[in-house]
C-alpha cells in the first residue's frame, strides 16, 4: 500500500515511536488521529502543541468508530489490543510503525534481530560501515524510530536498523537488504504467547527479501526456524560460536569461514577486547554484514579490533578491595542473564564467585533455564521488584537466594558479603518498568549506588 495525502491515519501509542509517526505522517499532508491509553498532563502538553484541528484522544476509553485508511500501532501496543481488533475487523490496515517508515524510506536497510545483542551489533555495524567510508545511521528498536530520520535517509547508503519482535509483528512490504538474526531464547512471552510464536515474528524479517538479499542467521537460530518449517527466501548464511556444522564456527580462538572466497581463518580474537561467546557471534554477524557490504577484510579488520560494549552490558563500574562491580541493566531476559554468568571474570579458588543482583518485571520466562548456570557461578543472589518470589523459587535450590526491598539494599547486601576475587552482578534478567523507567535508568542507578558504597567503605 502506499500513502498518499488526506488519508486519515489513526496512531496508536504516543511514546517516542508514535509521536515520530503523527509528525512525519502531519508532514506529508495525512489527516492524524493520535490515540494514548494514558491521560497525561505531558501528553496533554504535546498535543496542546499541535495545531488546534489535531484530533488527540487520550485516556482508555475513547471510541475509534471513524473510518481510517491506515492504522500505525506503537511497539509496545499489543496486536490483540481491543482497538487494534476493532480497527482490523473493520478492514482497516495495521502497521508498524516500522512499517510506515519503510514506506517513506529513500536507501536499503540492513536489519538486525534476535533476543540478545541486538543493540550492540546495531552499534557495531554502524560503527565498522561509518568508519569504512560509508554513509549510515542506526535507528529502530535502538531509540530513534525510523519514522524521525526518514528525511536524513536520501542521502545514505544504508539506514541501520534494529528491530524487535513488536515491530516485526506488523509488517506488510518491509524488506531488509541484509537481515541478521543473532539468537533465539525466550522473551516476551507474554505478549506473544508462545514461542513459537515468537519465533514466527522474529523470522518476518526475511519473508520479504528477494533471493539476492542476505539472510545473516545464528546457526542454532536457523535450525530452529527450520523445524517450525520457516521459509528464507534469501541467500542464507549461518555463524555459530558453539556449532562447527555453520558457515563461520569458531575453533579454538579463531574465526574459521568455510564460505567461497573466504575459506580458513578470517578473525584471530587474540587481537580483539571481548569478552563471552556471545560477543564472538555479534563479531562474526558484523564482520558478515561487513562482507555482504562488500567491505575488503583489510579495511574491516582494523575497525573491528576497536570494538567495545556498550554501557549497560557487562560493564565493570569500579574495583573495590579486589571485588569487581559489574552493570549489566541491558539483560533483560534469562538467556542474556546466562550469557553475562559466563562472561564474568573467574576467581583463582572458585567458580563460584558472583553475587548475582536479578529481578524486576518478568516476561513469562521460566527462570528454571538458568538453574544449571545460576548453580556454577552464583555464591548468593539478592532479588528485587515484582518477580522476586517466583526467581527465589526457581533458584533457591541451586544458590542461597535472598530477597531485598530494592536496589539499594540488594547492593549494600552482595557488597557487603563479597571477598577479594568476587564479583557483584546486576543482571536483572527482568523488564525495568516495575521500578524504574528504563533499563538504563535501573544502570545509572546502580552504577551511582556502587560508587556511593565504595566511598563509604573508603571512609571506614
Ligand atoms: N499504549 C497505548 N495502548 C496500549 C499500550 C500502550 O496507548 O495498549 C501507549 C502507552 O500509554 C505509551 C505508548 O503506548 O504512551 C508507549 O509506546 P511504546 O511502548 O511502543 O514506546 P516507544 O516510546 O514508542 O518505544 C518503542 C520501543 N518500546 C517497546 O518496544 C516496548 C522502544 O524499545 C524503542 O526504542 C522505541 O520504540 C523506538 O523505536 C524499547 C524496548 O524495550 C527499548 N524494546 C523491547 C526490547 O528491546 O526487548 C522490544
Amino acid at each position: 500500500m502506499k500513502l498518499g495525502p488526506d488519508e486519515a491515519v489513526c496512531v496508536l501509542g504516543l511514546g517516542r515511536s508514535g509521536k515520530s509517526a503523527v509528525k512525519w505522517l502531519r508532514s506529508t499532508g495525512a489527516k492524524v488521529t493520535a490515540v494514548d491509553a494514558r491521560d497525561t498532563p505531558e501528553l496533554q502538553k504535546w498535543a496542546d502543541q499541535l495545531p488546534a484541528d489535531f484530533d488527540c484522544r487520550l485516556g482508555d476509553q475513547v471510541g475509534l468508530t471513524d473510518w481510517f485508511d491506515l492504522a500505525v500501532v506503537s511497539p509496545g501496543v499489543p496486536l490483540d489490543q481491543p482497538q487494534v481488533v476493532g480497527l482490523r475487523a473493520r478492514g482497516v490496515p495495521v502497521w508498524s510503525e516500522l512499517e510506515l517508515g519503510w514506506s517513506a524510506v529513500q536507501c536499503p536497510a540492513i536489519a538486525i534481530t534476535g533476543t540478545n545483542g541486538k543493540t550492540t551489533t546495531t552499534e557495531w555495524v554502524t560503527q565498522m560501515l561509518t568508519e569504512t567510508g560509508r554513509q549510515v545511521l542506526s535507528a529502530g528498536n535502538i531509540g530513534r524510530p525510523l519514522c524521525e530520520v526518514l528525511p536524513q535517509t536520501r542521502k545514505l547508503d544504508s539506514v541501520v536498523l534494529e528491530v524487535s519482535s513488536f515491530q516485526l509483528e506488523a509488517i506488510e512490504s518491509f524488506r531488509a537488504s541484509v537481515g541478521v538474526l543473532l539468537n533465539l531464547a525466550e522473551d516476551h512471552l507474554d505478549r506473544h504467547g508462545s514461542m513459537e510464536n515468537y519465533i514466527r515474528a522474529k523470522a518476518r524479517l526475511f519473508e520479504n527479501q528477494k533471493p539476492f538479499d542476505w539472510a545473516i542467521i545464528q546457526f542454532e537460530a536457523w535450525e530452529q526456524m527450520q523445524a517450525l518449517g520457516v521459509n528464507v527466501p534469501g541467500k542464507v548464511i549461518t555463524f555459530s560460536a558453539r556449532s562447527q556444522s555453520a558457515d563461520v564456527y569458531l575453533k579454538e580462538d579463531r574465526v574459521i569461514s568455510r564460505l567461497p572466497g573466504a575459506e580458513g581463518s578470517v578473525l584471530d580474537l587474540a587481537g580483539f577486547e571481548l569478552e563471552g561467546m556471545h560477543n564472538t557471534e555479534n563479531l562474526m554477524a558484523a564482520w558478515l554484514v561487513g562482507r555482504a557490504m562488500k567491505l575488503l577484510p583489510s579495511e574491516m579488520l582494523p575497525v573491528l579490533q576497536t570494538l567495545r560494549t556498550g554501557e549497560h552490558r557487562c560493564e565493570l563500574v569500579t574495583e573495590c578491595e579486589g571485588v569487581r562491580f559489574y552493570n549489566d541493566s541491558k539483560a533483560t531476559n534469562v538467556h542474556a542473564l546466562e550469557s553475562a554468568l559466563r562472561s564474568m571474570p573467574f576467581a583463582e579458588e572458585a567458580d563460584r564467585n558472583v553475587w548475582l543482583i536479578a529481578g524486576g518485571q518478568g516476561k513469562g520466562m521460566d527462570f528454571q533455564t538458568a538453574a544449571a548456570t545460576v548453580e556454577k557461578r552464583v555464591k548468593g543472589a539478592w532479588l528485587i521488584g515484582a518477580s522476586a518470589g517466583e526467581i527465589q523459587s526457581a533458584w533457591s535450590p541451586f544458590a542461597p537466594c535472598n530477597l531485598a526491598a530494592d536496589l539499594i539494599e540488594a547492593l549494600a547486601e552482595a557488597g557487603r558479603n563479597a571477598a577479594p576475587g568476587d564479583v557483584v552482578l546486576l543482571s536483572p534478567a527482568c523488564a525495568s518498568f516495575d521500578m524504574f523507567d528504563s533499563y538504563q535508568h535501573r544502570g545509572d542507578q546502580f552504577r551511582a549506588a556502587v560508587m556511593e558504597w565504595v566511598e563509604s567503605r573508603q571512609g571506614d
